[in-house]
Parts: C-alpha cells; sequence; structure tokens
C-alpha cells in the first residue's frame, strides 16, 4: 500500500473532511491540508456534518475556507480523526462511494478507508498528520502551524493528559518556530468563555451528583438551560470538564439532551480507566481517556447502564 498522501494530489476531485461536529483536531488536520492544496493550486473542496454551528473558541481557524457547494461524488476523499464510518455523518455516502479514501488518525483500527495512516499511540491526528507531512516534504508555514497546533493543544487537554509524550513536546517546539501562536489560541480555547456559558456553568455544577464508592460522577445540560441563557449547544463542550475536576472520580460522565429527546454523553477518565469501553455499550467510541455516545435511552437508563458496568 502506498502511504504517501502526494500520490492523490492529482486524483481529483478531492474531499477534505472528517467527524460530525468536528473538534479542534478534525478541524486542524483538516484546514492545514486545505492550506496545503491552495498553496500548490491543487483544488480541494472541504466540508463536514455540523449539526449546529462551529464552536466559537476555535474561531482562530479558517473557517471561510468550507466549501459551501459540495460535489455530488469525488475521487479522493481525506478524512480526518474518525475510526468508523458512521461517525461521518450526512456525508458518508458520498465519502464511502470515492475510489481512494485515505484515513489519517489516532483512533484504534479505523474500520475504512484504501489508504490508513494512523497510529493510535499518537496523542492527536494532527500529529500524524504532521509526521507524514515532513516524511513527503512539504513545508509548514505559520497557519498550517496554527491549525496543526490547535489539535495537539485539545486533544492533549493543553498538554496535560497522559498522552503528552515529549514527541508532542518536540512537534509543538517545531510549530512555534515556525510561528504557531499558542497563546492566541489558548485563550481562545480556554481563556475566555461568554457570559451566559458562565452561569450556565453554575447550573452544571449543582447538578453533578458523586457515587463515591464507584468514583463516577455526573450532570445534565437540557434543552431547557439553551434556552434559559440564550447559548447554542456547541459553546458548552467545555463543561465536561468542570466535571471531571471532581477529585473522588476516575470517571466523568456529562449528558445533554438533544433538541429530539435523546442524550449525547461525554465521557472523561483519569488513572487510566478505559471509558471508551463505556462508549462501546451504546456504540460510541473515541479514546482510553475520552469518549462519546449518542444514546435514545432516558438520562436515568443512561446513568444505570454505566453505573452498571462500573460496578463490573
Ligand atoms: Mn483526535
Amino acid at each position: 500500500m502506498n502511504n504517501k498522501i502526494s500520490t492523490f494530489f492529482d486524483k481529483g476531485p478531492i474531499l477534505i473532511t472528517g467527524h460530525i461536529n468536528p473538534d479542534g483536531d478534525a478541524l486542524g488536520a483538516s484546514f492545514c491540508l486545505k492550506i496545503l492544496f491552495d498553496k500548490q493550486d491543487i483544488e480541494a473542496d472541504i466540508n463536514f456534518d455540523i449539526q449546529n454551528k462551529l464552536p466559537s473558541n476555535l474561531d482562530h481557524l479558517p473557517y471561510y475556507l468550507i466549501t459551501n457547494n459540495m460535489k455530488d461524488s469525488y475521487e479522493t476523499v481525506f478524512v480526518f480523526d474518525c475510526g468508523n464510518p458512521s461517525r461521518l455523518g450526512k456525508y458518508e455516502e458520498v465519502i464511502l462511494k470515492a475510489s481512494n479514501i485515505i484515513v489519517i488518525d489516532h483512533h484504534i483500527d479505523p474500520t475504512f478507508g484504501t489508504v490508513q495512516i494512523v497510529d493510535s499511540e499518537a496523542a492527536s491526528t494532527t500529529q500524524v498528520l504532521y509526521r507524514q507531512l515532513i516524511k513527503e516534504g512539504f513545508a509548514i508555514d505559520k497557519t498550517m502551524a496554527n491549525c496543526l497546533l490547535t489539535g495537539l493543544i485539545t486533544d492533549t487537554g493543553r498538554f496535560q493528559y497522559s498522552n503528552t509524550t515529549s514527541e508532542v513536546f518536540n512537534i509543538a517546539s517545531e510549530l512555534l518556530k515556525i510561528g504557531a501562536d499558542l497563546a492566541l489560541i489558548s485563550e481562545n480555547i480556554y481563556g475566555s468563555i461568554e457570559f451566559n456559558a458562565l452561569k450556565l456553568q453554575s447550573e452544571i455544577i449543582n447538578r453533578i451528583v458523586l457515587e463515591k464508592e464507584i468514583q463516577f460522577t455526573y450532570s445534565t445540560v437540557y434543552q431547557e438551560d439553551y434556552k434559559k441563557y440564550n447559548i447554542d449547544p456547541e459553546e458548552t463542550d467545555f463543561l465536561i470538564d468542570v466535571v471531571r475536576l471532581v477529585k473522588d472520580a476516575n470517571i466523568a460522565l456529562l449528558l445533554k439532551e438533544q433538541s429530539d429527546g435523546s442524550f449525547k454523553g461525554s465521557l472523561r477518565s483519569r488513572n487510566n480507566f478505559n471509558v471508551q469501553e463505556l462508549a462501546s455499550l451504546f456504540d460510541g467510541g473515541g479514546h482510553k481517556a475520552a469518549s462519546g455516545f449518542s444514546s435514545t435511552l432516558s438520562e436515568k437508563e443512561i446513568i444505570e447502564k454505566i453505573k452498571n458496568a462500573i460496578k463490573i
């Protein structure tokens, strides 16, 4: 298998994408490749299944590059940060029809792709992409460096999770040399929160439950919260980081009620507990320390199911 991305540069039309409701890592990697293509005068569309809006705390990324007019089919698709085609959302069909599907990722065993450039030990997809760009001799400019650094920062919890290896710091260091703006990115992602989002946070903190004997903590965001605080759901992703602060808990869950009454769950762990196994109870996925899922079960049923699984 030819694992060079440049092999596919002349096999257009090309689409660049990532998982549904892309995070800093999926967006950072995708925009980085898009900028590389633009610099080389290679035409490529970039888009994602975005159910609400893209989060404002990542708007230092070049959102304006997103393609408005998607084609009906693509010869080549680059897919970032997506271990399973079901996570492609509404573009799943058009993507799986492509002759060349290049999956660049750090999830465990992606289940698709005609070419896989994957390292499940890597902290972020942008780390995998960085290595690939260097390997193939591409120059990384300041804008690309900012995109790559965004994925590194978000997927390592600003260089704090256990996936933060010395290589992560080496790459971050190289990106800073190129001109990546760590302070600007960090301030946008973590250092500033909408006033209303901060008020909502107090509500979520009030609701936190701690099940001390199984070291499990959880809270919930309801649809009425979004109305009460006049806030978009995508502006509340940071709330899981508040729930996971509870010292006596190894496992943290934040449930977010969706407009159709179903729930999305974010799971985080410390001390090596594998929350991916909990997410898989609901056909979700992710990583050992951070995973997610969707479920049509009730809030109570979801929590019971997770509690029972932890007890085993
Ligand atoms: Mn990632």
